[in-house]
């Protein structure tokens, strides 16, 4: 099983400002921590960062045949693009959202995604555990499956 990473605009600044808010590992170790959990659960992962929404559709346009799940963080474009959502419903691979902070515990304009309807599942609030999570989820979603 091979699953792509995907992190959304912003999150290349983990760990380097506003650990108040996102706490103070950085995405390298967050990726690092997936790639532990990858070898041990015997699936690849290949993880990806961009601040940009059309660099991410076009990463999931071409994830179609290449991966069998995405678990994604879009960040603030969680709330707001209709462009992710469509790609993800384009190419129909199970795919979980992940956030690190609760986002219902925050202001009202994050407990909306657009994102979610299109998605297995949405993990939220954890800090890093998130992302670990999810992986789990992915790949006993996919095993059940088959
Ligand atoms: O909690 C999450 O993972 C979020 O996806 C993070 C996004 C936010 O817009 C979502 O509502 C929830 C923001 C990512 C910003 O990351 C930063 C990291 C360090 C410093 C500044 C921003």
């Amino acid at each position: 099983m091979r699953v792509l990473v995907l992190n959304g605009p912003n999150l290349n600044l983990l760990g380097h400002r506003e650990p108040h808010l996102y706490g103070s590992t950085t995405l390298a170790e967050i990726e690092a921590r997936l790639g532990e959990l990858a070898a041990e659960l015997g699936v690849t992962i290949e993880c990806r960062q961009s601040n940009h929404e059309g660099v991410l559709v076009d990463w999931i346009h071409g994830a179609k045949g290449a991966f069998d799940a995405i678990l994604f963080n879009a960040g603030a474009y969680t709330h707001t693009s209709i462009a992710l959502r469509d790609a993800l419903a384009a190419v129909g691979l199970p795919t979980i959202e992940v956030h690190l902070s609760n986002v219902h515990a925050r202001e009202e304009f994050r407990r909306h995604s657009m994102l979610a309807p299109v998605c297995r599942g949405v993990i939220s609030g954890f800090g890093p555990l998130s992302y670990l999570l999810a992986l789990r989820a992915l790949i006993d979603n996919k095993r059940s499956e088959s």
